[in-house]
């Protein structure tokens, strides 16, 4: 009788362990899935940008597939890793835009973090093409589940909208998007016209590309937005130990004398709640952009494109936008337990 009520607690325990596991499994299929397509040298937003990912990550909101660095930074990939290392996703894939003729290392940060943090991506042959990353994940993910984060030049998303079949799908790019993707949050242009770097340098024949051929919700975080939140400043400095990669950067960038966040505010789209409460988004029209990387807002005339731009809420103050970026890295604390 005795192992008779031991046999049934140990069932009971199982089934409520397993129904546990089913719902914490249901719960990381349905966050949504996030690409990063950065490139992390010449500025330090998109390493702030990486860490508010993780925290989005951590809190549940988001479950974060990989990383392209298009960057011709030769230290560049191995400090992404060392970020992702530190926040307990050493195995997080990472994509590199390949074959670039001017490979060299010019920024003030990604070496000497690479250096300072663990890190298993020590050659840049360890990292996967970056279009063809991008097909393996979008292959893997179900359909119309996957959000494309783009805070640097669009290379990397035009290899990808070029792409052909593979063994990952028979599906060329822009149809292995249009099936995948959700929806693409960009770092580009100035609204409701410009001219930003994102759109034209190195490559204003990509922004043209991807503009065109992209058929997916896509939405404009313009340089005007970011420009007017400063983060990692003083406040950042004080709260970070000294021994934190964003720290790190931020320091030997420009020593916590504060950056606009230009990235950032591309990421902050993923938190729904906190988006509604920061911007608003413009979408009586569409993006065009000139062979030159320089972009206008086109209002009212049919464009058959699902496009926005993101504007600050009247009323809000970008110091408090500002402030909850910089909470949300100093908040997470670094774990050796992904949520995978
Ligand atoms: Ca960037």
């Amino acid at each position: 009788m005795k192992n008779k009520l031991l046999i049934g607690c140990l069932l009971l325990c199982w089934s409520i362990g397993c129904l546990a596991q089913t719902r914490a499994e249901r719960v990381r299929a349905t966050r949504v899935r996030v690409i990063l397509d950065a490139d992390i040298d010449s500025d330090v937003d998109d390493v702030q940008a990486l860490a508010m990912l993780h925290a989005y990550e951590k809190k549940g909101l988001i479950r974060l597939l990989g990383v392209v660095v298009t960057s011709n930074d030769s230290a560049a990939a191995a400090c992404t890793d060392a970020i992702n290392t530190f926040y307990g996703r050493p195995d997080l894939p990472i994509g590199y835009l390949k074959n670039q003729p001017n490979l060299r290392h010019f920024s003030k940060y990604t070496r000497a973090v690479a250096e300072a943090f663990p890190h298993s991506l020590t050659t840049l042959a360890q990292a996967t093409e970056s279009a063809r990353l991008c097909r393996k994940l979008l292959a893997d993910s179900p359909d119309g589940s996957v959000v494309i984060v783009t805070i640097g030049h669009l290379t990397s998303l035009q290899n990808l909208l070029q792409s052909g079949a593979d063994e990952f799908s028979p599906l060329d790019g822009q149809a292995l998007v249009a099936k995948k993707v959700k929806k693409w949050l960009c770092m580009g242009g100035q609204f409701p016209s410009g001219k930003e770097a994102n759109f034209f340098r190195p490559d204003p024949q990509s922004t043209v590309y991807c503009l065109d051929h992209w058929t997916q919700e896509a939405v404009f975080c313009g340089w005007e937005v970011g420009n007017q939140i400063k983060t990692g400043g003083t406040y950042l400095r004080e709260k970070l130990p000294a021994t934190h990669p964003v720290y790190r950067a931020y320091e030997l960038y420009n020593n916590f004398v504060g950056r606009p966040a230009w990235d950032q505010v591309a990421v902050l789209l993923l938190d729904e709640k906190q988006a509604k409460q920061s911007f608003e988004l413009v979408r009586d029209g569409h993006v065009s952009v000139a062979p030159d990387g320089s972009n206008t807002w086109q209002t009212g005339a049919e464009s058959g494109k699902n496009h926005a731009y993101v504007r600050i809420r009247a009323g809000v103050n970008p110091d408090t936008i500002a402030r909850y970026m910089d909470d949300l890295v100093i908040a997470l604390k670094p774990d050796n337990n992904p949520s995978k």
